[in-house]
């Protein structure tokens, strides 16, 4: 805050020095905005690169560029970016899951980072960078495409064989990504029930989680929600179906986990009762 306040009398005192009537006026007219215009509405199955106003040079202050990415129906958004450097904490980059800022921030960007790759929920995004009033950074550059939910992450998918395995998270045995979304289904001869054995796991406590259901989808009953680092006993379900979904936030990863399953007759099953 203080570097910040520095920042601020240095740049009046700059202008001071220079005393001119127009670098005066520019001053005053720093609350009016500028005219740039930045943003727009991105229709493309793939897009890109799309980067903030001017760059590679530094973007200017109150700026206001809104985006909004529409890919076809049934396909979800993955945003890459390439760089980001933005005054940290006074200019953003807001990415919100849906059409509008009224759907749910995915993520809030500020600062000098390496950003993760970014996946929205449905077929639409929407951004808004903004900057405060004083000192400019280069901004950012960012492409997207649109993917399948089989493509989402090259994760999850459909097992169909009576026995399966190991099955394991993204980039298993190192860390998974952020923004993880992987879905599997698990089914085996009707009859059968379905018991799901884990070599390892480990995510990141109460922010990364594997969701097991007593079914075909996530409408079923869970059976676990397993999260952090654990030793886990092995899940059974009740019918010929499991459905398994690995979601993780936006920061800090883990290991992840590996696991295998088999599939057991009634008659098996007794000496899991
Ligand atoms: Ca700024
Ligand atoms: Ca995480």
């Amino acid at each position: 805050m203080r570097g910040r306040l520095g920042a601020v009398w240095f740049f009046c005192w700059l202008q001071l020095l220079n005393g001119t009537a127009s670098q005066w006026l520019q001053l005053l007219n720093v609350t009016q905005g500028n005219a740039a215009g930045c943003g727009g509405n991105l229709t493309a199955p793939t897009g890109g690169p799309v980067t903030s106003p001017n760059y590679p040079s530094n973007y200017g202050n109150n700026e206001n560029c809104e985006w909004l990415i529409t890919v076809p129906v049934g396909s979800i958004i993955s945003l890459t970016f390439d760089s980001f450097n933005t005054e940290e904490n006074y200019d953003f980059l807001d990415i919100y899951d849906g059409a509008s800022d009224s759907a749910a921030v995915i993520q809030r960007l500020t600062g000098q980072q390496s950003v993760s790759r970014i996946l929205s929920t449905s077929n639409s995004m929407f951004l808004r960078f903004t900057s405060d009033g004083f000192v400019t950074h280069q901004g950012f550059q960012f492409s997207y495409t649109s993917l399948t939910s089989n493509e989402t992450t090259g994760c999850g998918g459909n097992l169909t064989t009576p026995t399966g395995g190991p099955v394991t998270s993204t980039n298993y045995p190192s860390n998974y990504g952020n923004n993880e979304n992987c879905e599997w289904l698990i089914t085996v001869p009707v009859g059968s029930i379905i018991s799901l054995t884990f070599d390892s796991f480990n995510t990141e406590e109460n922010y990364d989680f594997l969701d097991i259901y007593d079914g075909a989808s996530d409408s079923a009953a869970v059976l676990q929600r397993l999260t952090g680092q654990q030793s886990v006993s092995p899940v059974n379900s009740t019918s010929n179906k499991m459905f398994l979904r690995f979601t993780s936030d936006g920061t800090e990863t883990r290991q992840g986990f590996q696991f295998s399953y088999t599939s057991l007759t009634s008659n098996e099953t007794k000496e899991f009762d």
